[in-house]
């Protein structure tokens, strides 16, 4: 907190960040101007915490700041401050069961490759993770008994997770857990659930399952349960961040975070990739790729001519990054996607011609 206490102190409120910002262009009251004057003079009250989540972490008031504060800094080291507080001080912890249907097991593989916190931590000091079948030693009877316990003894109380799309069609034959259908399954551990997370575009809108022809009529948990209790957080596969962001802004505000139409969080899911991007001055410059290995796409340059969607895609991946490696799709030399909007099989394809705009 120290030094960070130096970095803010320096600020004589210019409002270059502001000027730059791309969230504050799309909403008003998230402001790092104002945030790092309120933290000047120490009044950081709880509905300026809860504007921390905006932030995308997309860096563009760093090189504009002619004092180095380095808001973006200041702002995740705030965040990443409450977020801790509120996971490692809960007690006792939210417990969690966690089902799978109709997936690859990329959203539990990005999970266990998630650090600060890592998977170690999340199992060990941070949640109560009841039942997971990619997770757990146990298996056929006492899987099933594992299951049922903790529905009953959690009745209410418990966070469920869905990984994976439900195949509605013939009554859901194609998708059978101990001889029961993934609705069957669904409907029941929802009705006791508090709060019910889809993690995956899967999930959320029956992504790849449900790509045209869709032969097994496989939709996401909203079609199976309704809007009641759910939060979306595509992503083929998610950024396991957003995920515990939404659960560690839950723990420490008791609310959910404001949900766009998608049932997405607004604070990860509100704003454009392309806005966030760091090749947007190419962009800009019309400087791009025109195809894979080029001159252009040896020095960064923009990636819309070789398909990127990241223009009509809703994510926060420039910023947040995936796991710790500090990069994504767009940082690795490959266009986004657009892996987090509804039925992007069929809309973002294909992949690799320009979006229309
Ligand atoms: Fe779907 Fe998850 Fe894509 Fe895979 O399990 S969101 S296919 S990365 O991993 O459900
Ligand atoms: Fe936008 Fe994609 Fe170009 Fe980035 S690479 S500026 S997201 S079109
Ligand atoms: Fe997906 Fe595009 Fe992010 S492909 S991971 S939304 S950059």
């Amino acid at each position: 907190m120290k030094s960070f206490s130096l970095s803010f102190d320096l600020c004589f409120k210019c409002a270059s960040c502001s000027g730059v910002c791309p969230v504050k262009k799309r909403m008003d009251e998230f402001d790092p101007r104002k945030i790092m004057h309120l933290l000047h003079l120490n009044l950081i009250d709880t509905s300026m915490k809860e504007l921390l989540w905006y932030c995308a972490q997309c860096g563009k008031c760093i090189p504009v700041c002619p004092m180095d504060v380095k808001p973006k800094e200041v702002i995740r080291f705030l965040r990443d401050s409450i977020i801790e507080e509120a996971f490692f001080k809960s007690n006792p912890k939210p417990t969690f069961i966690w089902l799978q249907f109709m997936d690859c097991t990329g959203c539990t593989e990005a999970l266990l490759r998630n650090d600060n916190p890592s998977i170690r931590q999340i199992l060990l000091d941070i949640i109560n993770l009841e039942y997971h079948e990619t997770l757990m030693a146990a298996a056929g009877k006492q899987a099933e008994e594992v299951f049922s316990q903790a529905i009953e003894k959690y009745k209410g109380k418990y966070i469920c997770v869905i990984e994976g799309a439900i195949p509605v069609k013939d009554k859901g034959i194609y998708c059978k857990l101990a001889g029961k259908s993934a609705i069957e399954i669904l409907k029941k551990v929802a009705k006791h659930a508090k709060l019910v997370i889809a993690v995956g575009t899967c999930a959320c809108f029956g992504g790849i399952p449900a790509a045209v022809p869709n032969p097994t009529g496989a939709v996401g948990v909203k079609d199976v349960i309704g809007k009641n209790k759910l939060i979306n957080i595509p992503g083929c596969p998610p950024n396991p961040y957003n995920f515990l962001a939404t659960i560690a802004y839950i723990m420490a505000f008791n609310k959910f975070p404001l949900l766009d139409d998608f049932m997405r969080p607004q604070f990860a899911y509100g704003g454009l990739v392309h806005d966030y991007c760091e090749r947007l001055d190419y962009y800009e410059e019309e400087k791009f790729a025109e195809t894979f290995g080029d001159k252009g796409h040896r020095k960064g340059y923009c990636l819309y001519k070789l398909g990127c969607k990241g223009i009509i895609t809703h994510a926060n991946c420039p910023g947040i990054k995936f796991c710790g490696v500090q990069s994504w799709p767009v940082g690795a030399g490959h266009p986004c996607i657009g892996c987090t909007e509804p039925y992007f099989w069929d809309k973002m394809t294909p992949f690799y011609e320009p979006v229309k705009t």
